[in-house]
Formats: structure tokens, sequence, C-alpha cells
């Protein structure tokens, strides 16, 4: 079993740092005052759990997965409603927030869907005191194949999740509608994903196996797992409302499902974290001597992530998240990480700005031959080739100092372009290449 790393000791050093340049007698130089701006961001990017989405057609078992996940019926079972984002997050007590993205959340007591529901917000989220939820944040997603609502969706996808898993149904399993869904995902999310086979139960064993080597051979799509479930049968089972409640959740492939889940999120936080530490050693431990540094606070020891709902005796379900062993933790002065293989080398600035004209030119190739003839199609490959570039651009451990807002700008443009495929107005296509012009422009002054 995959274990979450242990970031106590990097919190710890960021808090410190953080610390440290407050309780100085006079203002920061500017380069100590951007490294503990640095500083907070990166505390922040670490304080923050996986973020998991749950999204797919409507009727896939998206919300029944989440109950499983949670080992609580939060989230509305059989609506066709299109609903807000629901982000489930740890709360000490039962809490839900209405929230928007563009003014103050409000709160409200308990668990009370209907009532956030009725200030008509962008999302909502649910605190509950579930152990799973200590260490992620599960996020359902509904509304991506309801038009009106696919935008919104779309939006809480790029804003909310670090990991993706789409739900759908076994019989139909990756249909075209879903794929062209799928497509218009940010890579970032795609290549960190689950493909869950829900309705499990209404598909023999053969068509079942049939269907996850077509989704697994399935060029485009990408998932890194496919796991079919029965959702009912895992939920009965977790009652122990069965004659043999081991048997029946071993059979709803659930233990599976859940294994796949913790493997992806965790990969994703692995590599999360190794970006991070690559940027504290990069960012903030040359400053280290330039203040006094208060002593080790003594590291709490990590909240232990076991079962779904494990505080409850269950008589089914094996423990599905064992606890996390913490791993060796990283040396404070020497965060080294492997440099990611295949990677394509952009480092000094002539180079980046070369190798990004050269994909445009491919783009402008692909126009020029007639490959590209619709508008959608121009925009759609325009976000393929930030896309790709943003993660050569993240992933490069030779970038020259200093560029994170190279890459910030290149983020945002790549969640403006994802939106852009779900608008239908004449304009798409020049507005996508007038951000392409724009990135162009910042790459000039590198
Ligand atoms: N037989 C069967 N029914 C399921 C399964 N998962 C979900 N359902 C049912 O499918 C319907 C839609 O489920 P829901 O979770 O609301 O789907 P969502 O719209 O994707 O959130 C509900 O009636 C569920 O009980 C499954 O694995 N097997
Ligand atoms: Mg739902």
């Amino acid at each position: 079993m995959a274990h979450l790393p242990n970031v106590q000791q990097d919190i710890s050093l960021l808090r410190r740092f953080i610390r440290a340049v407050a309780d100085l007698p006079t203002d920061p130089n500017p380069q100590l005052d951007a490294a503990e701006s640095n500083a907070e961001t990166l505390l922040r990017r670490l304080e923050t759990p996986v973020r998991i989405a749950v999204t797919g057609l409507s009727g896939a078992g998206k919300s029944s997965l989440v109950n499983l996940l949670l080992g609580e019926e939060l989230a509305r079972i059989g609506t066709t409603e299109p609903l807000p984002a629901i982000v489930f997050h740890h709360a000490d007590s039962a809490t839900t927030t209405a929230g928007w993205w563009d003014r103050p959340s409000k709160d409200f007591v308990g668990h009370d869907l209907d009532a956030a529901l009725k200030e008509n917000p962008d999302l909502i989220s649910i605190g509950v005191d579930s152990p799973i939820l200590k260490s992620l944040q599960l996020v359902d997603v509904s509304g991506l194949d309801q038009p009106g609502h696919d935008k919104d969706a779309v939006l809480a996808l790029t804003q909310l999740a670090d990991v993706l898993i789409w739900c759908s149904r076994a019989d139909a399993p990756l249909s075209d509608d879903q794929l062209r869904l799928v497509k218009m995902l940010p890579n970032r999310l795609t290549k960190n994903s689950l493909l869950v086979l829900t309705h499990a139960d209404g598909v023999p064993e053969d068509q079942l196996e049939e269907a996850a080597v077509e989704v697994e051979n399935h060029p485009g799509a990408g998932f890194l797992y496919v796991a079919p479930i029965a959702t009912p049968q895992a939920w009965q089972a977790f009652q122990g409302d069965a004659d043999d409640p081991a048997t029946l959740w071993a059979e709803s492939g659930a233990p599976d499902t859940l294994a796949c889940l913790m493997e992806v999120a965790t990969n994703t936080r692995h590599k999360e974290v190794a970006k991070i530490q690559r940027n504290i050693a990069k960012q903030i431990i040359p400053f280290l001597n330039q203040v006094p540094m208060p002593p080790e606070e003594v590291a709490p020891t990590p909240e232990p992530v076991s079962a779904i709902a494990s505080d409850v005796e269950k008589p089914a379900p094996e423990p599905v998240l064992a606890e996390p062993e913490p791993e060796d933790p990283v040396d404070e002065a020497t965060p080294e990480v492997a440099p990611t293989e295949g990677q394509i080398e952009i480092s000094g600035s002539a180079v980046l700005l070369d190798e990004w004209l050269a994909r445009l030119a491919e783009l402008h190739e692909r126009v020029d031959s007639g490959e590209i003839d619709e508008n959608q199609d121009f925009v759609q490959g325009a976000q393929e080739i930030v896309s790709d570039y943003l993660d050569d651009l993240a992933d490069n451990d030779d970038l020259p100092e200093g560029l994170d807002w190279l890459i910030a700008d290149y983020e945002k443009a790549n969640d403006l372009m994802i939106l852009l495929q779900f608008e239908s107005s004449d304009h798409t296509a020049s507005d996508a290449a007038r951000i392409l012009a724009q990135l162009t422009d910042s790459l000039c002054h590198v």
C-alpha cells in the first residue's frame, strides 16, 4: 500500500522561516521579502490535502461513490438536478458553507445542503469529521453533460481538483460523448486519473473484463487505472446488511477501486511534494542564514489515515487506507529529487522561446494543411500546446531563477482555454489566438 509523504518537517521549516522574517527588528530586504511570500505559498500548498474530483455523466454513480468513500450518506443520490460542485473536507464538527468565486462565503449550522442551495452558490463546502478527509478532499462535480452547467463544472474541476475519478457505467464505458468531455479536461488532471466502471453488478464478468481492457488500451483517454465497482452492494456490505458482508464487499469491487484511488492520490501527492521541495531548496534554503531561525517545533505525530469511517465497527470491509508510515523526512538542506525522465530540455530563455515558437509553428501547420478547419478544433489545438508546454515548464529543474510568474501565466492561459472550449460564440478561435500571442509576448520578456 502506497503512503502519503510525510511533510511535517517541510511545514515546520517553512513556518519557522516565516516567523523568523516576521520577527526581524527591521523591514526585510526585497529578496528576503520575496522569499517569505514564496514560503507562504509553498506552505499553503503543503497544508492542502490532495483534492479528488469525482465526475462523469449524470446517473453514472458519482454521488453514490462519494458516499461510500465518506462512509456517510452526505451526497444526494438519484437527483438529476445539476448541483454546484460539492467539496467534502475535514472539520471537527459538521459545517456547510455556500461559496462563490467572486464574493465572501456564507456559513450554515450543521449539514444543511438545502439552505446552502437556496443561496444559488458556485460551490458548497461540507465539513465532515471523517478520517479519510484528513488526507484527501472529495469533490462531487455534476452537470458536466448538462448544457448551461457544463462550464461551471469545468471551472470547478480546474480550480478545485488535483486528481480525477471519472465514473462511467460499465454497460456503456467511455462512450463518444464521454470521451469528448474527458479530452477537454486539463492534462494535469487526466494524467492523475482513475476510471471507475460503475454499475458493474449489471454486467457479466467477461464483458466487464473486456470493457476494462478496451478502456485501458484506449488512446487519448489516458486513465492510469480502471476499476469496476457495484457501489450499492459495497454500501450494503459496509453496513453489514448481508448474510456474508465480507464476501459481498470483496465481490463488489470496492477493495480494488479504493486501492487504485489511494495509489493515484499518493502518486500525485508525491509528485507535488517533490516539486515543492525543489522550490524550498531554490527559494528558501539560500535565505535561512539571513534570519535567526526559531528552534524546531516538536513535530506532531501525523494523524493516522485509516479505513473509511474506521471508527465504526463494521464486520465486512477490510481497512481500505492503511495507516501511513511516515517516510524518512527529506534532509532540510538537500531535497534532491530525480529529474523527470523524457522531459524536453527547455532551460535558457532563448531556448524557451524557440521551443514555444516551434509548437506554435506546428499548430499553424495544422491549420494550413486543413487538419484544423473549425473554431473549436483550433481552440482545442491551442489548449493542447499550452498544456504540454506548461507540463514541460513545471517539470523542468533547470529553469532560470524567478520564473514562477511565467508558469502562473501559462496556468491561467490553460484554464482560460479549457473554459473557451465550452463557449459557443464565433470568437473563441480569435480569443485563443490572442492568448497565444500574449504568452509569446510574456516569453519575450524572460
Ligand atoms: N445497480 C447499481 N446502481 C447504482 C450503482 N451506482 C449508482 N447506482 C444507482 O444509480 C443511480 C444514480 O446514482 P448517483 O450516485 O446519484 O449518480 P450521479 O448522478 O452520477 O451522482 C442511483 O439510483 C444509484 O442508486 C451501481 O454500481 N450499481
Ligand atoms: Mg450526483
